[in-house]
């Protein structure tokens, strides 16, 4: 195993785009890299955000989820997830992988759900202090094209149930989130064939290593 400081790699994208596959195919590569990594998810990652998950995805709730608790439930499995897992591992210099991390929540809730953004910040800056992704990569593509993709997969959650307006408002806020923060972000267009989102994706992680090589 090769010994290094820890790196923090968030996936972030509306529905459908092809993060779970592009999760599998990363493992896979710091794997035969020889990388001591581990692969964790928002909402979830820790005994207690994956119980909230179950609350904050199930399909019929009995009362109607406010977008004010979407927000804190989102962020309470975040801090759960950052102290119990993320900053462990990445102390253990282990590479951290997310399928989604804070961006998801000003994609979502701040542009999905047209939530004040002042709140979020105050959130991040309160519960995530100088924890940010060293690079976020972001699988962008229309969002019909997403859905399409992601219907032949079986019951919807309640996030997935929204409306089209809602999911173009999540990739308006992911492309402003990037736009605000360049150099963290890699965009890939999610539409090319699965085998040249692997190229791209093989060619920023072979970036990543040999930077973290030349840093020693
Ligand atoms: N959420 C939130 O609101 N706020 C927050 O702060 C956070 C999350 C952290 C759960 O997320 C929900 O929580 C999510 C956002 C919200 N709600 N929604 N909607 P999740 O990540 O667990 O679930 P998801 O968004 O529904 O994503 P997914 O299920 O992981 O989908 P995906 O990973 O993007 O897609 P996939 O399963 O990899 O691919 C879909 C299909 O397309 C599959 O058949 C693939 O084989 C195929 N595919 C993939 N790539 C390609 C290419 N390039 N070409 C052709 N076909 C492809």
């Amino acid at each position: 195993m090769i010994k290094e400081k820890g790196f923090f790699l968030t996936i972030e994208g509306t529905e459908g785009v092809g993060k779970s596959t592009a999760l599998k195919f990363i493992q896979n590569y710091l794997g035969q890299a020889s990388r001591d990594f581990i692969v964790t998810r928002e909402p979830g990652g820790t005994p207690i955000a994956e119980q909230i998950r179950q609350i904050l995805l199930a399909p019929c709730l009995t009362e109607e989820m406010l977008p004010e608790t979407e927000l804190l439930l989102m962020f309470a499995c975040r801090v759960q997830h950052i102290h119990h897992v993320i900053l462990p591992a990445l102390a253990a210099g282990k590479w951290v992988v997310s399928d989604r991390f804070v961006d998801a929540s000003f994609a979502y809730q701040g542009g999905g759900r047209h939530m004040d953004m002042t709140y979020l910040e105050i959130l991040e800056k309160w519960l995530l202090q100088n924890l940010r992704p060293d690079l976020t990569i972001l699988l962008d593509a229309p969002v019909e094209r997403g859905l399409e993709r992601a219907k032949h997969r079986g019951p919807q959650d309640r996030i997935e149930q929204e409306k089209i307006a809602f999911f173009e408002r999540v990739r308006q806020g992911y492309l402003k989130r990037m736009k605000e923060d360049r150099k963290r972000f890699r965009l890939i267009d999610a539409t090319q064939p699965l085998e040249m989102v692997q190229i791209e994706l093989k060619k920023i992680l072979d970036e990543i290593c040999v930077v973290r090589g030349r840093a020693g």
